[in-house]
């Protein structure tokens, strides 16, 4: 007895000593993930491209092409049957169109037109939003049919419709069955489009008039003005949205590049250079509005979705107007593609009705829809004709006008959410950006994790953020010699002092588009955790101060708990300007290596991730007796370094 005993207490240490070893193991990238990072890598160079951009990209392109291996929602098997009878509704309109005798220029006099979401009437942009929260009601499909429609982007049967040419036609045929859907609810409405543009030109496009309750509602965290206000999702929970101030968004700059190119294969995937590469400028846009629209899986949950995808409909029918002046079919441009399953003449995925070709036909442009321009605006026509753009004069571009301030009163927040169209244009204050931080929102996670949103069914892993002063930016507190201040050199820059200077990294950090300084130093450092087997992603910050030459910081990052079987993860940090940290692990010396930051989380915690934030903070910080309370970094297993290094994150990692 006594050595069955001795040998179970024996096994039982045998199996602490394994488990305290496979609590987290560091694990290779996906290859195929790599194969995006490496192209990228051959491309670019990472002080011209914002990192999290590329990252982003390739990270949204392996989940989606690798959908069938995690969770994605259900989809009404009625739902083919109810988008076949459109097309067929459809093409039936078009045949009478095209027989009657008409004498008019165009015989389709009832095409619909889809204008700037800015540009509707107040009647039309209350039509419209009345239309897509019935759709939300209606119960054609199930639960919804707005959600039967949203969950049909759908990475398990809709693998083909990113990462290719089949991207733009795959989704105007999806845009139009949805454009079809709200038509069916009102007849008048036509699907708006959401020109970034307007807001990118903004001091701060997170102000824009788009997230106040008049138009999309409100852009930091659980929508609860506007008429999305409290729309729900059975498995991605309150509809959220995470509206980052350094994002950016799809400028004029870019389209102007794409409209310079000529042929379809210049502006897709995999053959277009990013600059020029309309599937991968519009991940931009995706990234800015983040929540659920930064998941394509979870995307459509978000109506603004539909309008961000009509833009860049809008794009395109723009470049294919400029490749028929030029001479060139735009429905015969359909890119060699080495992409296999993307080729012209495929059934499109979740639309058997067409080939893939069918997205490039000249039909939808013709006889479905047609666009209206954005407006421009000239010194000789200062007026946008809408009252929430303005004009500038000295680009002669119109711009969105900023909503009015967050620090409203209750009672005028109610007031907003009503989309009423009484509001004067005095009580529209445009912003100014110096009353107003960088650092003002929190961020809220979906908590949706394999078709179920709930904050315990993750835990908490601490992560610890090491941050290098970046060259050449002030502060503005300068040294004073003889009453007189230095002005080129603040007083925390190294390059006062050759000691510090020569202990730190030499390199050009990229500064991209949307990259101004916080006058405080304070700046947020961002950390994601993708789930590579199970369906879930999560954001988290620390604020750290770009003064000091190094500064360190502590988040906690929620990962699916690994209950059944273990969580396997990719994470990355970025700061606030899109540039990426290096990720180091921590061996079991209890020193760090450069790693991957790929990490599987086994059930058996010894510290090193909590059930909760809680019980992770606790296993960072003593709280001993009468010492003061400090980090304790042995249980902190992933550490990033944001220091100025010119390479890729992913370069020289092995596991
Ligand atoms: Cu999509």
């Amino acid at each position: 007895m006594g050595n069955v005993q001795h040998l179970l207490r024996y096994l039982t240490v045998i199996s602490m000593i394994w488990n305290v070893e496979a609590t987290i193991d560091n694990i290779d990238i996906p290859p195929k993930l790599v194969d995006c990072f490496s192209d990228w890598d051959r491309k670019e160079n990472i002080t011209t491209i914002a990192g999290r951009n590329v990252l982003h990209t390739c990270i949204s392109d392996y989940l989606w092409k690798t959908g069938k291996e995690r969770w994605a929602p259900d989809v009404d098997p009625d739902i083919l049957k109810f988008i076949s009878a459109d097309v067929k509704e459809r093409e039936k309109q078009i045949t009478e169109k095209t027989n009657s005798k008409t004498t008019t220029p165009s015989p389709y006099k009832d095409i619909r037109v889809r204008k700037e979401y800015r540009m509707l009437t107040n009647k039309e942009r209350r039509k419209y939003h009345r239309a897509v929260k019935a759709l939300k009601q209606d119960k054609r499909l199930k639960p919804n049919t707005y959600d039967a429609i949203a969950n049909y982007h759908n990475a398990k049967i809709q693998s083909t419709a990113h990462g290719g040419p089949n991207f733009l036609g795959w989704h105007r045929v999806y845009l139009a069955t949805y454009e079809e859907a709200l038509r069916k609810i009102d007849p008048d409405v036509s699907l708006p489009f959401w020109d970034c543009r307007l807001d990118e030109d903004m001091e701060d496009p997170s102000l824009s008039m788009l997230f106040s309750g008049r138009f999309a509602g409100n852009g930091n965290g659980e929508v609860d003005n506007g008429p999305f206000k409290d729309w729900t999702h059975s498995a991605f929970g309150k509809l959220t949205r995470v509206v980052s101030k350094g994002a950016e968004l799809m400028s004029y700059e870019d389209v102007e590049n794409i409209l310079s190119k000529k042929f379809t294969s210049e502006i897709t995937v995999p053959t277009a250079q990013s600059g020029y590469n309309l599937e991968y400028l519009h991940g931009k846009i995706h990234m800015f509005v983040n929540g659920h629209l930064g998941d394509l899986v979870s995307a459509a949950h978000d109506p603004l979705f539909y309008m961000l995808h009509a833009f860049i409909d809008y794009v395109w029918w723009m470049f294919r107007n400029k490749q028929e002046s030029n001479g060139i079919d735009p429905a015969n441009d359909y890119p060699e593609t080495s992409i296999k399953q993307q080729q012209p003449n495929l059934t499109m995925d979740g639309f058997n009705m067409y080939k893939n070709i069918d997205g490039y036909s000249q039909n939808w442009t013709r006889d479905i829809y047609t666009y209206e321009m954005t407006p421009t605006c000239s010194k000789e026509q200062p007026s946008c004709n809408s009252k929430w753009l303005t004009c500038q004069l000295d680009k002669g571009r119109c711009v969105s006008k900023a909503r009015r301030r967050n620090n409203r009163s209750k009672s005028q927040r109610t007031a907003d959410s009503v989309d009423s169209i009484t509001t004067e244009m005095s009580q529209i204050e445009e912003f100014t950006s110096d009353t107003c931080s960088k650092l003002d929102s929190t961020i809220q996670n979906t908590y949706s994790v394999d078709g179920h949103a709930d904050s315990s069914k993750w835990i908490y892993l601490p992560i610890k953020i090491v941050n290098e002063r970046k060259q050449n930016e002030l502060f503005r507190s300068f040294e004073v010699v003889d009453g007189i201040a230095n002005e080129t050199l603040d007083i925390y820059d190294s390059e006062m002092y050759g000691k510090l200077k020569r202990r730190e990294d030499t390199g050009k950090m990229g500064t991209y588009q949307r990259c101004n300084l916080p006058g405080s130093g304070a700046t947020k450092i961002f950390v994601s955790a993708y789930g590579l087997n199970y369906y879930g992603f999560s954001t988290e910050y620390t604020i750290v101060d770009e003064r000091m030459p190094l500064f360190k910081g502590y988040t906690y990052v929620p990962v699916r708990k690994p209950t059944e079987k273990p969580s396997e993860a990719f994470f990355a940090a970025y700061d606030s300007c899109g540039r990426l940290c290096k990720p180091y692990c921590r061996t079991t010396n209890g020193t760090y290596t450069r790693c991957s930051a790929t990490l599987r989380i086994g059930n058996y915690s010894t510290g090193e991730y909590g059930d909760t934030y809680g019980d992770a903070f606790l296993n960072t910080w003593n709280y001993d007796d009468d010492e003061i309370p400090d980090v304790n970094d042995d249980n902190v297993h992933l550490v990033f370094y944001c220091n100025r290094k010119e390479e890729w994150p992913w370069q020289k990692y092995n596991k």
